[in-house]
Parts: structure tokens; C-alpha cells; sequence
């Protein structure tokens, strides 16, 4: 028996049944579990997954950008993960993050998408921390107070996507003056 690496989801379950000649239990069938390993995408360096360390990717345009982070991101209890945007100087001796547009997607299969931050298309992302900011323009000042370690913007997954696990992430910005910035991915649990 062999796993469909084609199939959706990370892990695969599926169930077996055959028929055969035991009349109260044909057909038989019982459940089987694979993983289909992921093939690594990996970010660029300046986008490390744990604590920001100020050294950030700027994303400028489409295409995307799509990689994988290891573990795997999933769902739980609670905040996710946390999206570390480049930490700012906001002017008035006040620090915090200049927030770009941007779409922040997952995946469990590089196939199926579900975005789980949107900032740009005017609709509350009200599975994160920064639900209560608007409206949602390029740059946007948010100070340090309101974010997680200074610059983290904290992302719930559950209400968005099925249970599971997701190593996929794909980020899209706009094409602006500026592009989205990216210091750090850090996984919660
Ligand atoms: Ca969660
Ligand atoms: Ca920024
Ligand atoms: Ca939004
Ligand atoms: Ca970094």
C-alpha cells in the first residue's frame, strides 16, 4: 500500500475495505494514516523562524512568496504563531511596526490556501491582535505596546482553517512604494 503524496491534507487518513468470505464481515475495512513528507521551501535567510532579530525580507511585488517552516505551523489553543513585521522608529521617541499591506496565507498541501491576515482589504482580522486598528492603509503606525515582543503581530488559526497541520505559508504584497516587511515567523505551540 502506498500514501498518495497528490492527496490534500498533512496527515493523510483514508480507510481500506475489501470483501472476502466471512458473510458478518465483508466487507472489512479498517483506517490507515501516512504522512506525506514536505519537501523544504526555505525562507530567505533574513526571515527566521523564533524571535525577530531585525534583520527583515521586504517583499515588493507579486509574485509571492512562498515558503515552508519547521515545524509545521497548527492549530491549537490560543494564538498560532506570530507574524514579526520590521520594528520601527514611529517618530515622537514612540517605537512599534509600520504595518504594509499584505496577505498572509497557509497551506497543508502547497495547493489549498486559507488567508488568515489580511491587511489592505478593509475587513477586521478579528483572529488576531490588531482587530481593533483601522482603517487598513499602507504603513500604519501600531506602537510596540499594542503588538507581542514589540513587533509581533499574533495570529489565531482555528477559526479560519480545518485541524491540522500547515508548513506552508505564502506571503503577497502590494505594489506600492514600499513592500511588506518580514523579520520573523515564530510557532506558539
Ligand atoms: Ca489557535
Ligand atoms: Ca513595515
Ligand atoms: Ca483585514
Ligand atoms: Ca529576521
Amino acid at each position: 500500500m502506498t500514501c498518495n503524496a497528490n492527496s490534500s491534507g498533512y496527515p493523510v487518513s483514508g480507510t481500506v475495505s475489501f470483501g472476502n468470505n466471512d458473510s458478518d464481515e465483508t466487507p472489512f475495512s479498517f483506517s490507515v494514516t501516512c504522512t506525506v513528507n514536505v519537501v523544504p521551501i526555505p525562507p530567505p535567510p533574513a526571515i527566521n523562524i523564533g524571535n525577530p532579530d531585525t534583520t527583515f525580507y521586504t517583499l515588493v511585488c507579486p509574485p509571492p512568496l512562498v515558503f515552508t517552516v519547521s515545524p509545521s505551523i497548527s492549530t491549537g489553543s490560543g494564538y498560532d504563531f506570530v507574524y514579526y513585521e520590521r520594528y520601527a522608529d514611529l517618530g515622537g521617541g514612540n517605537y512599534g511596526i509600520l504595518l504594509d499591506l499584505v496577505k498572509v496565507e497557509i497551506s497543508a498541501d502547497n495547493s489549498t490556501w486559507y488567508t488568515v491576515f489580511n491587511w489592505g482589504d478593509g475587513s477586521p482580522d478579528t483572529n488576531t491582535n490588531l482587530a481593533g486598528f483601522s482603517p487598513e492603509t499602507d504603513n500604519y503606525p501600531i506602537p510596540e505596546a499594542s503588538l507581542f515582543n514589540g513587533s509581533g503581530i499574533l495570529i489565531n488559526i482555528d477559526p479560519i482553517v480545518p485541524p491540522g497541520y500547515y508548513p506552508y505559508m505564502r506571503f503577497t504584497g502590494d505594489c506600492g512604494v514600499d513592500g511588506a516587511e518580514i523579520d520573523a515567523i515564530e510557532l506558539l505551540h
